[in-house]
């Protein structure tokens, strides 16, 4: 599995798969959810309704797909985040799941390239270096025959320093 870093807006990159920092709700929100679903168009908010009427909300930690819609994706993998409280174990442990299960679900479908923004550290405050620590680490940590290639997407200046060093 290999892994780059790619600074700007995770709805242009034609990646098989772009994960979403979500809420439970799964009915949209700010940042980059607020961005998915405003350049995907309704039919990914439409699949998430779908989505809550057959399980209810999605748990922190835990992971759904939907269809991109307009995006250049196939798939939008919308993970939910932890918000951000001090505990540090808990918080690290509930990212890492993200990272685990947005990728196991990946490889379920058959994706080949799989593209994450900074899950958690926008709106939700997550420590910025050690959410990049644990992004990391997960994603070195997944042993795929499938999964070719993991794009990490930076949007800010911050993360994009934090991940130019994680990565060499
Ligand atoms: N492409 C890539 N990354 C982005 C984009 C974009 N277009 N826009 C923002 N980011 P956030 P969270 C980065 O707040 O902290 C929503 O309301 C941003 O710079 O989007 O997990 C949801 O509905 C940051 O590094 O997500 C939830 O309620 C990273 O994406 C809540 O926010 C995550 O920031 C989730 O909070």
């Amino acid at each position: 599995m290999n892994t780059e870093l790619i600074k700007g807006d995770i709805t242009k990159i034609p990646a098989d798969a772009i994960v979403n920092a979500a809420n439970s709700s799964l009915l949209g929100g700010g940042g980059v959810d607020g961005a998915i679903h405003r350049a995907g168009g309704k039919q990914i908010l439409e699949e998430c309704i779908r989505i809550r009427n057959r399980q209810g909300k999605c748990n922190t930690g835990e992971a759904v797909v939907t269809s991109a819609g307009k995006l250049p994706a196939k798939y939008v993998i919308h993970t939910v985040g932890p918000v951000w409280n001090g505990d540090e174990v808990k918080c690290s442990k509930l990212l890492s799941d993200c990272y685990r299960k947005s990728l196991e679900l990946a490889e379920s479908l058959g994706v080949e390239t799989i593209a994450f923004p900074n899950i958690s550290t926008g709106i939700y405050k997550f420590p910025k270096e050690l959410a990049g620590k644990i992004a990391v680490e997960t994603v070195k940590n997944f042993q795929s025959e499938i999964i070719k290639k993991v794009i990490f997407v930076c949007f800010d200046e911050e993360n994009e320093e934090i991940y130019k060093k994680l990565l060499n």
